[in-house]
């Protein structure tokens, strides 16, 4: 089994042409405008609202400063129930807000909150639900929109992984109060970095736009106490000119995955999520796999570090849970978080992206079959 001559990284970024990129560049040396709502952040803007048939959205320049800016905006407070199985900047945006997370258990087949364990965790204290569409999986939508309905709790999803994603037709970005999506460089679809808000109250469009931008209401009133969380003019041309690849790439992203599935399937120790429902639309944002050791011969971890061997750079995406990270282990967790425990000392997460040949994933799997058989 030889390894790969190139490494073959978790995920590699889709970039237009470059002569279509550079023709963009030339409205930008023209107009030398970079920043602060400049015309191809606007352009942008309205592109994505006919997109998701909105006007209630708004463009920051990352996705985490997109969430703490949501949460401000909100005007969230006390405790906020969340998932621990996530990328660690979900609860960075609570902490910058002085919310307390309370972390619960997530379900066991895609891996996103379990509402059970949500309603289990709602004390007088409790103002929202934030919930992760980890990998792009849809959360238990109507069950967390009912749990939040009858007890008066706003619903926030973290969207980083599911840009392109619909349920029953419709965008995802119409579920809950708010949605956050990420366009940093690693996703399925990105703008360099960058991070969207959609949400329901039209009254916060305002808020955010003033928030990202320190607050200015006009050239001499701060109304608010802001940051600095503008896109850039570079940003929304790469989201412009991206956007017109979308279906492209996912497609392309869905043949990996269905080359990975029919593969995998098969192979003793490797779990894969069960097929979604035809009513969603998925966007194959990540290809996560659980390593059972016993079964497989080998920990998900051994298994990561021997693909490395093989020029294949998986990731551990989401170890450890983000409760278990120095900074967020004094927080008390009252929720034993059973399958989160058990999911995050089994996941791996193996190289997906549109130019991944159909060649090289046979060629991963090979080499996870061969070690399986322990032949390595
Ligand atoms: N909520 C959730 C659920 C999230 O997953 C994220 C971000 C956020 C919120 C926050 O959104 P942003 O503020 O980021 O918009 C990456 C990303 O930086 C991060 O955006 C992402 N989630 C997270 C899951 O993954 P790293 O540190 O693991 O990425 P890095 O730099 O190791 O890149 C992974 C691989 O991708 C590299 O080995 C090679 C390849 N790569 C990466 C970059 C940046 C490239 O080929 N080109 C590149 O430009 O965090």
């Amino acid at each position: 089994m030889k390894p790969f001559e190139t490494p073959i990284y978790v995920t590699k970024p889709f970039l237009p042409p470059l002569d279509e990129f550079c023709q963009g560049i030339k409205e930008i040396w023209e107009s030398r405008w970079l920043t602060n709502n400049g015309p191809i952040l606007q352009r942008f803007t309205q592109e994505l609202c006919h997109l998701f048939e909105t006007d209630n959205l708004c463009l920051f320049n990352n996705g985490t400063l997109a969430l703490q800016i949501a949460l401000q905006g909100l005007g969230i407070a006390g405790e906020v129930i969340t998932t621990p199985f996530t990328f660690v900047a979900t609860t960075h945006a609570l902490f910058w807000n002085k919310i307390r997370p309370v972390f619960v258990d997530i379900e066991p087949d895609y891996y996103t909150l379990d509402p059970e364990k949500v309603e289990a965790a709602i004390t007088p204290w409790t103002t929202a639900i934030l919930a992760v569409h980890v990998y792009g999986h849809p959360s238990k939508l109507n069950a967390l929109a009912d749990i939040a309905r009858r007890h008066n709790l706003k619903l926030i999803y973290d969207a980083a992984h599911v840009f392109g994603v619909k349920v029953n037709n419709k965008s995802i970005a119409d579920f809950g109060d708010l949605s956050m999506f990420s366009f940093h460089a690693t996703k399925s679809y990105h703008s360099l970095e960058g991070g969207m808000l959609i949400f329901r109250e039209t009254a916060l469009k305002g808020v955010f736009d003033y928030l990202k931008n320190f607050g200015f209401k006009n050239e001499f009133e701060v109304v608010m106490p802001g940051t600095n969380a503008k896109m850039n003019e570079m940003q929304a041309l790469m989201g412009i000119q991206v956007l017109k690849y979308l279906e492209e790439i996912m497609k392309k992203r869905a043949k990996i995955n269905d080359l990975y599935r029919e593969r995998l399937k098969e192979v003793p120790g490797i779990r894969l999520v069960p097929p979604l429902p035809p009513t969603v639309r998925q966007n194959h944002s990540y290809m996560p796999i659980e390593v059972n050791e016993e079964e497989f011969g080998m920990s998900c971890d051994t298994l990561y570090e021997t693909l490395k061997q093989y020029n294949v750079y998986s990731r551990r995406y989401f170890y450890p849970l983000v409760c278990d990270y120095a900074c967020y282990r004094n927080i008390s967790v009252k929720d034993p978080l059973i399958v989160a425990r058990r999911v995050s000392g089994r996941i791996l997460t193996l190289p997906i992206y549109d130019s991944l040949l159909l060649s090289e994933v046979d060629a991963i799997c090979e080499i996870i079959v061969y070690l399986q058989r322990g032949k390595y």
